[in-house]
């Protein structure tokens, strides 16, 4: 994703996905699967369900998250026949510019963000603006597990068990104005335990800002998630809030939000302000468009082998054409990618 970057030892494109690293990691998660986390399952889990999250590390999520675990099994499955990607390469290959550039950077870094307390603002055309603690934020909400594909903008994708809730929901607490038209979200800004934000590398304007229009964002498959794999977001996956828009390239599901602001114009968001040519607001994952660098008609799954790199086709929509198909009627996806 990274652009224009003098040194060759920043860039980071998808084709140089270190796969060597992942190879190495597999073998050894074949000899710990053993040690189940049963204490980071969600109570309904059944036998298989278990076997799905083996290696998912315990959390140690407040107690507010754990009172609001859903009670029923696989909310909402939109995915079937593909695997969920293991919780290890869900956790260790990640895009958080903020801890750093490289894809292990977020997981070597992120212990330092600081998740409790945490505070969230809602402001802008809304009826009822505040700054909440997260638990208070929270209280109106139940948790849902969604299971959704995450596709990249650099042609790679996983499937990842999230929980959350549907920004639907947070709209309907905050009661927008008749003004709002978007809602813009804003990330912690706090280099002291963000390196990304305290080094050389400016090409971001801190803080990283994400928006969606307002009947994108009332869509059911919109959602903020707080967790994943049955248990708290690890704070390299964004916690302890994140939003999850799975038809979109992942670029547009902004972590940590500390702010929420519903407005009245499209909002300037942070991949479209530095090249704007190459990552545009929509950023619909769409196979027929493709990035002026690389095509986007194919992915690779993770976790992918060297020898035998796990491609597959990409989906309009990210496979989500039947529940968002309909907000871009008349819209030009090619001008408006
Ligand atoms: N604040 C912030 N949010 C971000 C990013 C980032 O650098 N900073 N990277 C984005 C990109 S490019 C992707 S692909 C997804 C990755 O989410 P994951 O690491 O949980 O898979 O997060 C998105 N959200
Ligand atoms: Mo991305």
């Amino acid at each position: 994703m990274l652009i224009k970057v003098p040194k060759a030892s920043d860039c980071h494109e998808s084709d140089v996905t270190p796969e060597s690293f992942y190879l190495s990691r597999r073998n050894l998660l074949g000899a710990t699967v053993a040690g189940l986390a049963v204490s980071s399952l969600p109570r309904w889990a059944s036998a298989d369900d278990a076997a799905r999250y083996a290696d998912v590390e315990p959390g140690k999520a407040p107690s507010w998250f754990a009172e609001k675990l859903p009670s029923t099994k696989w909310g909402a499955v939109n995915v079937k026949d593909e695997a969920i990607t293991p919780f290890k390469d869900a956790t260790h290959y990640n895009n958080f510019y903020e801890f750093g550039t490289d894809k292990g950077d977020p997981a070597a870094n992120a212990g330092a963000l600081k998740t409790e307390p945490w505070s969230v603002v809602v402001d802008g055309e809304v009826g009822k603006p505040g700054r909440y603690a997260l638990e208070d934020f929270m209280k109106p909400y139940q948790l849902e597990e969604r299971i959704y594909r995450l596709r990249c903008v650099e042609a790679w994708s996983m499937v990842i068990p999230w929980m959350g809730f549907p920004i639907s929901a947070l709209l309907k607490e905050v009661e927008p104005t008749s003004k709002a038209k978007f809602i813009r979200f804003e990330t912690l800004q706090d280099p002291k335990s963000m390196p990304g934000q305290r080094s050389g590398f400016a090409l971001i304007d801190w803080p990283y800002i994400e928006g969606l229009r307002l009947d994108e964002a009332m869509n059911p498959l919109a959602i903020l998630a707080v967790g994943m794999y049955g248990r708290e977001l690890p704070n390299q996956n964004g916690a302890p809030l994140r939003l999850v828009v799975p038809w979109k390239y992942g670029f547009k599901s902004i972590k940590s939000i500390v702010r929420i602001s519903l407005v009245s114009e499209q909002p300037k968001t942070t991949w479209q302000s530095i090249a704007a040519d190459e990552y545009g607001f929509y950023a619909n994952v769409n196979p027929t468009v493709d990035h002026p660098r690389w095509t986007q008609a194919r992915e690779r799954r993770l976790p992918s082998g060297l020898f035998k790199p796990n491609v597959r086709d990409t989906q309009m929509f990210n496979g989500y054409s039947d529940e968002v198909a309909s907000l871009y009627t008349g819209l030009d996806l090619r001008k408006n990618y």
